[in-house]
């Protein structure tokens, strides 16, 4: 194919869109030239762990949001490739809880094996992304940060895949700015053990408050204080962690809540969300979004309705990751190579307005989950994506939903089948609160005999 595309991320959904199109190549089809920008040195998107926190080695803003510690907060059978499955990649059957390095390793395995480096280029920012009513071209401006020089080239479509649990959403509480003591967002949040002994406040009630509250625990804090805008998370904490509502203000170190009660704290960690932002991208190519489940002006989530030769993977709340990402990227190749025909602008408009009519009678995780399934089925229906049961997926998430409401603080001792393989995933060695070495070593160790 004469046609040229740029890919702007190497993470999980730059990565689906380059196997995307190398599936594609390997069942005899021409395909465009692509060319994968990535910022970092390395791929994997935030499983390419950085200590770096504010700019990174060139003086760009760090990527990273993930810390050392972080395993999987889902089952890994939720997550798993179609067509790439955990057994292929460590050959053999292991937990459903991978630390991150175990989960980097598996999503570098499959592009490492389809020799997708070579369409990469690293440590390569996208500075700007402009479109040519004339030529109907776009012109991609990057920075190549080994050579230090800015250049531009020119391409027929552009796929965006960077990723939006980067830049910080950070709000302003007052007091915040004689607090005795340390205030970060979870995006600088790196080593739990800088918290031990100490008592922590941590504001935001999702994933990231959840979980790095109970990396804090785990890794030895005094005391947990957890502040909720909307409503508590209402696990069953241990019995120094307790939720309270927002903070209105902090006087020295004593943090006061809406309730009129009080508490001394060292350290506050906004656990606030993020910002999806494409400082790269001019306004009228420009997704603007809340972190929501659907996006408007997408089609099937992926296609940018204002000008379809652009795409966007991966840029709802997600439930659903890595084979979600997959199904958005074979269909953004199926439309960019001519083999998926685009409804017009108005239907297009109208099968999102009723994808977000649904979004809006969500009422829970359970349905969030549903609701993703659904969507991901419906773009794996579309294409030669090796298809897989949604519906067992689903119900792998409920176990998990259900393990976490058990108990918290050990839903990562159970296990899950494939939903790939059907093979059922052995129990890790060791309970995830005495799991202190997040290494991949460690986590691959049999019985006291290290992997090799
Ligand atoms: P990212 O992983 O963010 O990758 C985007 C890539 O784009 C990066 O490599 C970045 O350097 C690059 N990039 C950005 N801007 C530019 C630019 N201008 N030019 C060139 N390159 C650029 N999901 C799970 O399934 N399980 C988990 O346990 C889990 N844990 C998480 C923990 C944390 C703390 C966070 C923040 C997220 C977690 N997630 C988890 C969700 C996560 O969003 C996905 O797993 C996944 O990383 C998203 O992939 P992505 O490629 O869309 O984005
Ligand atoms: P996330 O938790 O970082 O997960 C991102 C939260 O911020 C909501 O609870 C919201 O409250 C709160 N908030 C926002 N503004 C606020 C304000 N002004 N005052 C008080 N609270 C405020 O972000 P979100 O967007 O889920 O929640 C924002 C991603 O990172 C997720 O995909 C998650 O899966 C992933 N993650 C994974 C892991 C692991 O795997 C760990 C951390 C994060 P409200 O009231 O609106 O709900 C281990």
């Amino acid at each position: 194919m004469n046609t040229r595309v740029a890919v702007i991320g190497a993470g999980p959904s730059g990565l689906a869109q380059l196997r995307a199109f190398k599936s594609a190549a390997d069942k005899g089809a021409d395909i465009p030239e692509i060319v994968c920008f990535e910022k970092q040195s390395d791929w994997g998107g935030l499983w390419n762990y950085t200590w770096r926190t504010g700019l990174d080695e060139h003086g760009d803003p760090v990527h990273g949001s993930m810390y050392r510690y972080l395993w999987s907060n889902g089952p890994k059978e939720c997550l798993e490739f179609a067509d790439y499955t955990f057994e292929e990649h460590f050959g053999r059957p292991i937990g459903s809880y991978p630390p991150r390095a175990v989960l980097w390793d598996y999503i570098k395995g499959r592009v490492e094996k389809s020799g997708l480096r070579k369409w990469v280029r690293f440590n390569s920012p996208v500075r700007m992304v402009t479109f040519s009513d004339e030529t109907k071209k776009f012109t991609v401006t990057a920075h190549d940060r080994t050579n230090d020089v800015t250049y531009s080239e020119e391409f027929d479509n552009v796929v965006v895949a960077s990723g939006h649990f980067s830049v910080p959403n950070v709000p302003y509480f007052e007091g915040f700015s004689t607090f005795n003591g340390r205030i970060l967002h979870s995006h600088d949040f790196r080593d739990a053990m800088e918290f031990k002994g100490k008592d922590i406040l941590i504001i935001g009630r999702s994933y990231s408050a959840e979980d790095i509250g109970s990396q804090c625990y785990k890794y030895g804090a005094k005391s947990i204080t957890s502040s909720y805008r909307s409503k508590p998370m209402g696990f069953k904490w241990p019995e120094n962690w307790k939720e309270v509502p927002l903070l209105q203000k902090v006087v020295g170190k004593t943090a006061h809540f809406k309730d009129g009660t009080t508490k001394d704290v060292d350290a506050i960690i906004l656990c606030t969300g993020y910002l999806h932002s494409f400082p790269f991208l001019t306004d009228d190519l420009k997704l603007k979004t809340a972190n929501r489940m659907w996006p408007l002006d997408l089609y099937e989530g992926v296609v940018w309705e204002k000008n379809p030769k652009l795409s966007y993977i991966g840029m709802q709340d997600q439930f659903y990751t890595f084979n979600m990402f997959d199904a958005q990227a074979w269909f953004a190749r199926d439309v960019i190579m001519g083999r998926i025909k685009l409804p017009s602008a108005e239907a297009m408009a109208a099968h999102g307005a009723k994808w977000r009519a649904r979004e809006k009678m969500l009422e829970d995780a359970e349905q969030m989950i549903w609701f993703q399934g659904d969507y991901t089925k419906e773009l794996m229906d579309q294409t030669d994506y090796p298809g897989f049961d949604v519906e067992a997926v689903n119900q792998t998430f409920m176990e998990w939903e259900h393990h976490k409401a058990e108990d918290i603080m050990s839903f990562r001792d159970h296990a899950y089948r494939s939903l790939m393989t059907g093979t059922m995933a052995p129990l890790h060695h060791t309970p995830w609160l005495q799991a202190l070495d997040d290494s991949m070593e460690s986590y691959l160790e049999v019985k006291g005999v290290a992997a090799e």
